[in-house]
């Protein structure tokens, strides 16, 4: 059993590296300059990370998803999302570790290395169906639908707070999927993985796409992120704060105390 995550890359306490203007265009509708969204091409290479994904898909990352290294990594995730750039370093390490890299240079990876099972890929994704049904790489829109519905996206209500997700409707949709994983799959993975994994990556995406005044997420955000894995620039997305490991670990802790 590995103690994975992501996620603890906040209760690592990593210090900064430096700080990094947010260097992307002003105002809603615009997408940086050089770093406008394109789907992948066939040739591309993606993986079971939501995060990374986006930032390939916006040239963050090498659009081509491969020999990716930590200052890629620390450049894309600092411009892309606005974190500090090394927040990421304890996660890009811990593939190094677990030695997932089919380069032929053990400091890179291509992103679909990131799917190896149990490594830190685990079951009861947010948006991935699990490896026992065959395919725990690519987006699959019957995972997604469950959490969508639970997370009450298509729902758009004529109150302020019904365009947003609160930290405890994504806990809750969280803990469904993970409970219904639990449920259909026979090999489901009782370990620290599946147990604290999926709090750990729905608070990337929580603290990712965070809106600090409202408090929550916005709805369209998620959609945009995750079913097209596009940053949503065109809806205004642009985090006016440096984010880092302490943000992560401090929302990580909200969604435990959830009451699920
Ligand atoms: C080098 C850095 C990173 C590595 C090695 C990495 C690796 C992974 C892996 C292997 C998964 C699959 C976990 C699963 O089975 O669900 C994953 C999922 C995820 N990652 Fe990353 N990741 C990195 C950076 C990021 C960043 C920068 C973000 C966002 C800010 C992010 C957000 C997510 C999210 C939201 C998921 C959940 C996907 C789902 O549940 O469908 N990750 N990551
Ligand atoms: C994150 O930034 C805050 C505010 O600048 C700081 O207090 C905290 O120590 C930082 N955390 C990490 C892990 O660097
Ligand atoms: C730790 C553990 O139990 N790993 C198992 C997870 O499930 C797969 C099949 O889905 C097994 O191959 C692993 O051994």
């Amino acid at each position: 059993m590995k103690i994975t995550i992501l996620v603890v890359a906040g209760l690592v306490g990593l210090v900064a590296a430096g700080t990094c203007p947010f260097g992307h265009g002003k105002g809603k509708g615009t997408e940086p300059k050089g770093f406008e969204y394109h789907a992948p091409g066939p040739e591309d290479r993606r993986s079971p990370c939501i995060g990374l994904n986006n930032l390939a898909n916006h040239g963050f990352l090498p659009r081509s998803g491969k020999d990716i290294t930590i200052d890629q990594v620390r450049f894309a995730v600092s411009r892309g999302f606005n974190y500090e750039p090394s927040t990421f370093d304890f996660a890009f390490n811990q593939a190094v570790d677990f030695k997932l890299t089919t380069t032929g240079n053990p400091q890179t990876f291509h992103l679909d290395d990131l799917k190896a099972h149990d490594e830190i890929e685990f079951d009861g994704s947010l948006s991935r169906d699990d490896f026992y049904f065959g395919d725990q790489l690519h987006f699959s829109p019957k995972i997604w639908a469950g959490v969508a519905k639970n997370l009450g996206l298509d729902k758009m209500g004529p109150g302020k707070m019904d365009r947003y997700v609160t930290v405890e409707t994504a806990a809750k949709a969280r803990a469904a999927r993970v409970a219904e994983a639990k449920a259909r799959n026979p090999a489901f993975n009782a370990s620290a993985a599946e147990v604290q994994g999926s709090p750990g990556t729905l608070g990337l995406l929580l603290v990712t796409l965070w809106d600090d005044e409202v408090g929550a997420v916005r709805k369209d955000f998620i959609k945009s992120w995750v079913e097209e894995e596009r940053i949503p620039f065109i809806e205004g997305f642009g985090p006016t704060r440096t984010r880092n490991g302490t943000d992560i670990s401090e929302m990580f802790e909200r969604i435990l105390a959830v009451k699920v």
